[in-house]
């Protein structure tokens, strides 16, 4: 039976985490990008090669390029974004020259993956990644004081934010806001320095809606498809993180039927998903497992991790195997998924809480060492005891 290929993060040279402990872990291929490139330049194949030496020399594989971002030109369609779009075109051939043939990208207007606390304390004393509605409802309407918050929010959600902002004192509220809007490690937000500026970014979006911005991301992708065809280049579009709009922004990457839209619009291999468990499973909507065995065909990268929702709207980030993903059901949906396909398709342990020696370390959040360490452990032994008991 086909395995999936297990992969791991590394953010580059600067990364503390070194290539020779992704080794170790166990993995065999890294998901890597060239973070010092401007969003929205042309990466040559000079430096790809550069990075793909460094990885290889250290006897692992470049499975994956995680991401090439998107520039808000693009998602607006505003000022030069078919130029944009042609550096885009110039960076997948250029990848496909270097043998490198899996790019994730996302769609989210203005912010990547937003979470409100990067050191949620976990009851075993390791820290995990949440989000806490009344925190951001809290950054939303009295510190950005977006015009129009107010309707987004229940009277009852507005009354707890109030009183979430009374209990933060100074530090607490600064570290909400640079966590929003400075973009998190790895992401594809462009960092802002004042809350001013960023209204402003978010101001650029005021006429455009969701069905405006699928239009954005279907003509984009009618452009860039039959290049990444024509390169051998799969692309893997990740989820919205969370699944739900944020700051009044549009969202088209929530669940299962933006998905199908996407990959219904340009019907091609090479126009895939990035199936992140941890994004799509705060929803209680997406059925995951479901969702695996229906759109599979176009599954092109796997993120596995699981968060665990409550009934106010937050979420924190849960070992592999607990919280809301049935990571059982999930496995055994992508193993199936995966023989259908020729070559293995990349997975790997999506965040992971800061751990043991990692919490006295400075890590990137969510991509600490050991907790993905475990998380990899754990997601591999699933994987390998399913395979071997549908062989049996
Ligand atoms: C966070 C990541 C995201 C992801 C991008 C893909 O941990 O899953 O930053 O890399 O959204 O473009």
């Amino acid at each position: 039976m086909k395995k999936l290929e297990q992969t791991w993060r590394w953010y580059g040279p600067d990364d503390p985490v070194s290539l020779s402990d992704i080794r170790q872990a166990g993995a065999s291929g890294v998901v890597s990008a060239l973070h010092h490139i401007p969003n929205g330049a042309v990466w040559t194949v000079e430096e790809i090669e550069k990075r793909k030496r460094t990885i290889e020399t250290a006897g692992l594989k470049w499975s994956v390029v995680e991401s090439v971002p998107i520039h808000e030109d693009i998602k607006r369609q505003s000022g030069a974004f078919l130029d944009y779009i042609e550096n885009y075109k110039e960076s997948i051939r250029n990848l496909g020259k270097c043998d490198v043939r899996i790019i994730t990208y996302n769609f989210m207007p203005v912010v990547d993956w937003t979470r409100t606390d990067l050191d949620y304390r976990m009851p075993d004393g390791s820290t995990a990644l949440r989000f806490e509605k009344a925190v951001f409802a809290a950054f939303e309407l009295y510190i950005l004081k977006r015009p129009g918050a107010e309707n987004d929010y229940s009277e009852q959600e507005q009354a707890a934010a109030k009183q979430r902002m009374a209990q933060m004192n100074k530090k607490e509220i600064e570290q909400a806001t640079q966590n929003i809007i400075a973009g998190l490690p790895g992401g594809t937000t462009e960092g802002v320095a004042s809350l001013d500026n960023f209204q402003a970014i978010l101001d650029t979006y005021r006429n455009i809606d969701a069905r405006q911005l699928q239009a954005h991301l279907i003509y984009f992708l009618q452009e860039i498809i039959p290049v990444a065809e024509e390169a051998k280049v799969k692309m893997a579009i990740h989820p919205d993180d969370p699944p739900f709009p944020l700051l009044g922004l549009p969202r088209v990457v929530s669940t299962e039927q933006d998905a199908q839209a996407i990959i219904n619009a340009v019907d091609s291999p090479n126009n895939g998903l990035c199936f992140c468990t941890g994004s799509f499973g705060v929803r209680p909507d997406n059925d995951l497992p479901e969702m695996v065995r229906n759109l599979g065909h176009r599954i092109n990268f796997i993120h596995l991790r699981a968060t665990k929702r409550d009934t106010l709207g937050n979420f924190h980030e849960a070992d592999h195997l607990e919280g809301d993903v049935d990571m059982y059901e999930v496995m055994k949906a992508l193993i199936e998924v995966q023989q259908t396909q020729e070559e293995s398709i990349p997975m790997r342990p999506d965040h992971g809480h800061k751990m043991l020696d990692d919490l006295t370390k400075k890590t990137n959040p969510g991509y600490s060492a050991i907790g993905r360490l475990r998380g990899l452990a754990e997601l591999r032994g699933l994987e390998l005891g399913i395979r071997r008991s549908l062989q049996g």
